[in-house]
């Protein structure tokens, strides 16, 4: 078994955070560091998937789980409009190796990447 991840350890309540959102297998937290006006991350309650492309190949249904979620979030917590980013791998950015779904909105123009 690997280390739990961050995303598992405040699953388990050893890190506190802010949850906006669940399902039966995923959860949506704020993020620590906002890049948006909204800025959560959706995750898997399981960290069997270290990015999305093993997320997707693996159990699309828990991918469109996800998507879904973000989805409700984006629409409670702004106006509906949003941009849902996985980065994948260190070179994209990526620091959690338990795929996230990164959910921006309010306030995003056509340049900012988010
Ligand atoms: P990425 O760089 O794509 O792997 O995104 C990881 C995100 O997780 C990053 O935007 C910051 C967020 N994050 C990391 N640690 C914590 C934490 O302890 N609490 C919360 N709420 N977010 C965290």
């Amino acid at each position: 078994m690997s280390e739990p991840s961050i995303f598992t350890r405040i699953l388990n309540g050893e890190i506190p955070a802010e949850f906006v959102g669940e399902t039966e297998n995923a959860v949506a937290i704020k993020d620590i560091a906002p890049q948006a006006p909204v800025h959560v991350v959706v995750f898997p309650r399981s960290q069997e998937y270290r990015n999305v492309i093993e997320l997707a190949a693996g159990d699309p249904d828990l991918m469109a789980e996800v998507v879904g979620l973000a989805n409700t979030v984006a629409a409670e917590l702004s106006d509906g409009d949003f941009r849902l980013v996985f980065n994948t791998g260190p070179g994209a950015g990526q620091t959690v190796f338990h795929v996230h779904a990164h959910v921006l909105a309010g306030g995003l123009d056509e340049k900012s990447l988010g």
